[in-house]
């Protein structure tokens, strides 16, 4: 396979050191204010509460979680729900009211999260790979980006560790539910920290709580959108290629990347779908296949944006027309870059589902 090698970023450390800077920082200001992805995933929304609470306990300050889309996937909406997470939407924030600004599980200048215009971003906590950190991170007081970490809760949840702080049940639930879903139960991107952190909260969550967010009701266009999905299937050599083509959420979009990695035989995923006038990408790989890589190859040459960490990488093509010509032109030209990128023809696509025909 013909990937191009990943950019190494400077490791950072994970010492106590590390976390008496962010307690320093946080001491230093009066009120924080949380924001990550538009719409929030687990490990985003584990890793915000999380960093509200080492607020909370290490500096005692107050904060708000702000987002500007939605909590879209039944499991995270379990989420909010089980553990009381309070969120506001940001057009309904006084951004005066806050002299600290954090950015979790996502950085500076990526595509699906909004940082107000004039505002400096303080603390950056992440463990996506992405091309220009340094180039974002210079003004961040506090960038602890470590993209060989599973999940950013863990990260996270090793700072309170770190500095002796007891997370309320909820936010150690929250944290867990962050770290369970970023590496699909511990078997995939797993460092010692993960394990670590896993260790820590696993004493302190809820587990009946854990239990409800895993296996929430879904509703019945989710299993009409995964009926859909299903029939657009590509598979190629140890590729599954999905385009839903106009679809509910970018969350869907990574639920079907997420179930065709479980295909016997399959070793990558390419999943595309259009919401508005986004097209979201999700790519998920086996061990030793590097997600980021390969979507930054796929989406080559188009306008857009996208991060990764080890085996899942996710992002997104604005279009200015999306017209369903338009949309399979996208579609054939990705294909085309993901097939070139694992060195493979396109002629010999199956489609599941014609066994009876
Ligand atoms: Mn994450």
């Amino acid at each position: 396979m013909n990937l191009p090698s990943l950019a190494k970023l400077a490791p950072m450390r994970d010492d106590p050191a590390r976390t008496r800077e962010l307690v320093a920082l946080l001491r230093s200001r009066r009120r924080l204010l949380v924001l990550t992805h538009n719409n929030p995933d687990p490990d985003s929304l584990g890793g915000a509460v999380g960093l509200q609470e080492f607020a909370h306990l290490a500096a005692g300050i107050d904060s708000k979680l702000a987002i500007t889309g939605k909590v879209l996937r039944a499991e995270n909406q379990a989420m909010v729900r089980e553990l009381g997470i309070e969120m506001e939407l940001l057009h309904n924030v006084r951004l005066a009211d806050f002299d600290c600004f954090a950015l979790v599980d996502t950085q500076p200048g990526f595509g699906h999260t909004f940082v107000p215009a004039g505002t400096d971003i303080d603390i950056v906590i992440d463990h996506h790979v992405c091309n220009d950190s340094k180039l974002h991170l210079t003004k961040v007081a506090f960038a602890d980006v470590r993209p060989e970490i599973g999940a950013t809760s863990s990260i996270v949840a090793g700072h309170l560790l770190r500095a002796g702080l007891e997370p309320s049940k909820e936010v150690a639930t929250a944290l867990m539910y962050g770290i369970k879903t970023d590496t699909a139960d511990l078997s995939r991107n797993v460092s010692k920290l993960d394990l670590e952190a896993s260790e820590f909260l696993s004493a302190r969550m809820d587990r009946q709580k854990l239990a409800a967010i895993t296996n929430p009701r879904l509703p019945v266009a989710y299993f009409q959108t995964l009926k859909d999905a299903l029939s657009k299937v590509r598979l190629y050599d140890g590729l599954s290629l999905c385009s839903l083509g106009r679809t509910t959420s970018a969350e869907m979009v990574a639920e079907v990347a997420d179930l065709l990695l479980r295909m016997e035989g399959v070793r990558a995923v390419f999943c595309g779908g259009l919401v508005g006038s986004s097209y979201y990408v999700s790519v998920r790989t086996e061990m030793g296949i590097d997600a980021w890589s390969l979507i930054k190859a796929g989406m080559e040459g188009e306008a857009g944006s996208c991060g990764g960490h080890g085996s899942v990488a996710g992002g997104s093509i604005q279009l200015d027309v999306v017209d369903s010509r338009t949309l399979r032109r996208l579609e054939r030209r990705l294909e085309r870059n993901v097939l070139r990128a694992m060195g493979m023809s396109g002629s010999n696509a199956a489609i599941l589902g014609d066994q009876d025909d």
